[in-house]
């Protein structure tokens, strides 16, 4: 097992900052560098974090610039705009492509060997900017994908069921963003295809309650952002879940964002499947058995999503 390591968080904001405190309260890091264009926010979250050192396991924390990427096992991005309200993940794409670039170009000075782990939105379309500005092996890029959606999804779902969330198992797929999509044939409870029959109350949901279901978590950032102005607890311990993965080398499934080599004809694109990760970051991205009609959904998110990466200037 790979021991706790060295992890540098990019952008200490909202996202960054519940990042750090997830990680740090997971013992997931030894050393855990925080960075931020605003140079008094990362040293006051620092300071802040490293007030609680005591009621954690040892971790040394400190607000650092991109030298500190050197011997990183993980470097996580959550650096840029936010979501406004009513503004779309994709709306965001130009302003966050510019700086995620910058972030890379900086890093990549630095290290070759750690693992870049994209979180700032539009999460897929940027996990692409940063593999191709890295020039890092596809496995070494990541994004959180639909890490989050599928959690919400999940809830949701065990909500509706009155069934414990961690006996759910369920994915979104493709774009994290409007154009996601419910894996629902992959859906099982307890062990039961979802779809067949509900192991609860023994019936089929009607097309309605499932469209219902799926639309909450389609726009659950929305209706966050409209309600307090940002998310960032339930991405942190997505984030925290992915990271545990990687430095616990787990061979865990999520639905992780990675630039996949053709999976149903979709490639030179990241987006989110069923992946393993482990140490090495996106070990093996699966080729899972969809129906007819959720390939065709899945292919056109790849294609919404590659018609923004072509629309930049990278
Ligand atoms: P925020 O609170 O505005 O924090 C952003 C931080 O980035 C600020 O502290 C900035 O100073 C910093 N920053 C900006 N430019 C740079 C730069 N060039 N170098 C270093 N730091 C910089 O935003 P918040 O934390 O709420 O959101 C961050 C990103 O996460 C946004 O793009 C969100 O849309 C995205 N989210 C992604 C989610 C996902 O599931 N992938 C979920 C929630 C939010």
């Amino acid at each position: 097992m790979r021991k706790p390591g060295k992890i540098v968080i990019v952008g200490t904001g909202f996202v960054g900052s519940s990042t750090a405190f997830a990680i740090m309260d997971a013992g997931l890091a030894t050393e855990l560098v925080l960075i931020d264009v605003n140079r008094a926010k990362a040293e006051g979250e620092a300071m802040d974090l490293n007030h609680g050192i005591s009621f954690v396991k040892p971790v040394k924390i400190w607000a650092g610039d991109y030298e500190d990427c050197k011997d990183a096992d993980i470097v996580i991005i959550t650096a840029g705009a936010n979501q406004k309200p009513g503004e779309t993940r994709l709306d965001l794409t130009k302003k966050n492509a510019q700086v995620t670039k910058s972030i890379v170009e900086n890093i990549i000075k630095y290290t070759k060997d750690a693992i870049l782990l994209m979180v700032t939105n539009p999460v897929d379309v940027l996990t692409y900017v940063v593999y191709k500005v890295s020039g890092f092996p596809k496995n070494q890029v990541l994004g959180s994908g639909t890490v989050l959606d599928s959690s919400r999804f999940r809830y949701l779902l065990a909500q509706h069921c009155q069934v414990d969330v961690r006996n759910v198992h369920a994915y979104i797929l493709g774009e994290h963003g409007d154009s996601e999509i419910a894996a629902w044939s992959l859906t099982n409870i307890g062990g039961v295809n979802f779809m067949q029959e509900c192991l609860l109350c023994g019936k089929n949901c009607s097309p309605e309650v499932k469209e219902e279901i799926f639309n909450k978590v389609r726009n659950a950032a929305y209706e966050i952002i409209g309600r307090k102005g940002a998310t960032y607890y339930a991405i942190a311990l997505a984030v925290r879940r992915i990271v545990e993965a990687i430095i616990r080398d787990e061979n865990s499934i999520l639905p992780v964002s990675s630039v996949v080599d053709d999976v149903y004809g979709i490639k030179d694109v990241a987006l989110s499947l069923p992946a393993i990760v482990n140490k090495n970051g996106v070990a093996k991205v699966f080729d899972i058995p969809l129906t007819d009609e959720e390939k065709e959904k899945l292919k056109n998110s790849a294609q919404i999503i590659k018609n923004v990466i072509n629309s930049l200037d990278i």
